[in-house]
């Protein structure tokens, strides 16, 4: 993967209330483009592994049983400036504190069930997009 590209997940608390559609229209519509995407429920290994820069944290246990409940949908996108303008997309991790028109401020319920992740750096999006797909399903 290069610097454009970052990698999302659709969380389960969105997936759940029937957001798939909505969001997807969202991030395209901001003009990124999908080139890996799957729909996938993550194990509790998985989400720890995932996290595990969050293991100290007292959310942490929370956090993996909220994304491991349910299915979500993991993507990576492509854009120039990928990382910084999807995170100013889907707005603040507190939804309560994201900006009018965000997708977090728009589909998510509060802090832990925020609706979407996104990479906070292109180290990051090379990382959690490697753990998510292999070369032949990213196009
Ligand atoms: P973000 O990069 O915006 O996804 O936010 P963080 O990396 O700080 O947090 C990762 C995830 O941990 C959040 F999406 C939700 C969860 N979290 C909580 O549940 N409680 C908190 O106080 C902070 C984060």
């Amino acid at each position: 993967m290069t610097g454009n590209r970052t990698f999302t997940m659709i969380k389960p608390d969105a997936v759940e209330k029937g957001h798939i559609g909505a969001i997807l229209e969202k991030i395209t519509a901001a003009g990124f483009k999908i080139v890996a995407m799957k729909y996938t429920q993550l194990s509790k290994r998985d989400a720890g592994e995932f996290y595990a820069i969050h293991k100290e944290r007292p959310f942490f246990g929370e956090l993996v049983e909220f994304m491991t409940r349910g299915p979500i949908v993991a993507a990576i996108l492509e854009k120039d400036n990928a990382v910084e303008d999807f995170r100013a997309l889907i707005g603040a991790t507190n939804p309560a504190e994201a900006a009018e028109g965000t997708i977090r401020r728009l589909f998510a319920t509060d802090i832990a069930e925020n609706a979407v992740h996104g990479s906070d750096s292109d180290e990051n999006a090379n990382i959690e997009g490697a753990f998510h797909f292999s070369g032949r399903e990213i196009f």
